[in-house]
């Protein structure tokens, strides 16, 4: 990157780059732009571009195809190369929201689904887990779906901050169709945590949860920074008629293990798809 005189790096991280952005953070040559969603990322770089300086896009291998779009209309078509204290403990928040899970069917993805500190440590009723690992930011329409066909049973999202920003646009799609039985618990840590601990934009309160859920068209927004506040008030939280968004302070528990050496769910996606299948049939 030196050698080409790169200005910049407009990027979203991966489990398999955070060694790059040690190294970028150190060097002052380089300005970072951390981004929302890949998509983004072409469209900085060709701001950058066209304002003189010499940008550099770097975000993993699915990232190029959530970025088709602006690859296509960006890329070629320009023919560019191309403080938050205090927390909640993760384990704690799970275990909060599954003591009050009654039947919910409960949809956690990154630390919330994390086998070790995640959900299904402490789940009660496995059968109605379905954790969504792959597809980042995708764990809040899976639950619009599940909700929209499941009217009479609650569902619960346990997002990430940094997946949500992936698709900011669920909280417009899930307003839209105001589903009275949808709960949204956004595990805000301010970082990627599962890649490795970076900044997310927008952290460091920049961006207000609360407001985006309440502008998006939640019908109900709740906060809460502690444990004991939140094992209080998640009878209000879920005495509320959904879309409910309910924005969690968490501690980051960053992964810095590689990817291989990581400990795997006992789990697999299609059998946890298959369990809640069978365990839903029936019910509607
Ligand atoms: C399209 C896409 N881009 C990037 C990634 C790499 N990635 C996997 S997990 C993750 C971070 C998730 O952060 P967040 O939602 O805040 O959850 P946390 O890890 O903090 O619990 C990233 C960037 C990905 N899986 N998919």
């Amino acid at each position: 990157m030196k050698k080409n005189n790169v200005s910049h790096v407009v990027w979203l991280p991966d489990s398999e780059t955070n060694f790059l952005y040690n190294m970028m953070m150190e060097e002052p040559t380089i300005d970072l732009v951390p981004v929302c969603r890949e998509g983004e990322t072409m469209a900085v770089a060709a701001g950058l571009w066209v304002g003189g300086a010499n940008p550099m896009v770097l975000i993993q291998n699915t990232g190029i195809f959530e970025a088709g779009d602006s690859i296509r209309g960006l890329c070629l078509d320009l023919n560019q190369p191309l403080e938050q204290i205090p927390m909640i403990n993760n384990t704690d928040a799970v275990r909060v929201i599954d003591t009050n899970r009654e039947d919910a069917v409960i949809i956690p993805t990154m630390n919330a689904g994390n086998v070790r500190f995640g959900l299904p440590v402490v789940s009660t009723n496995q059968n109605l887990d379905l954790p969504i690992s792959g597809a980042m930011g995708k764990a809040s329409n899976v639950g619009l779906g599940v909700a929209l066909a499941q009217p009479g049973r609650k569902v619960f999202v346990l997002d990430g901050d940094g997946s949500l920003l992936m698709n900011l646009g669920s909280l417009v799609t899930t307003s839209t169709k105001a589903p009275k039985n949808f709960y949204h618990f956004l595990f805000n840590n301010g970082v990627y945590a599962v890649t490795g601990g970076q900044p997310i934009p927008g952290s460091d309160g920049v961006t207000n949860w609360e407001e985006v859920a309440r502008g998006a068209g939640y019908a109900a927004v709740f906060s809460f920074d502690n444990l004991e506040d939140f094992t209080t008030g998640i009878g209000e939280v879920l005495a509320a008629e959904g879309p409910v968004f309910c924005q969690l302070s968490v501690e980051p528990e960053i992964e810095n293990t590689p990817v291989q050496f990581r400990v795997r769910g006992t789990r697999s996606a299609q059998q946890a798809y298959q369990e809640v299948t069978a365990a839903l049939a029936g019910d509607n």
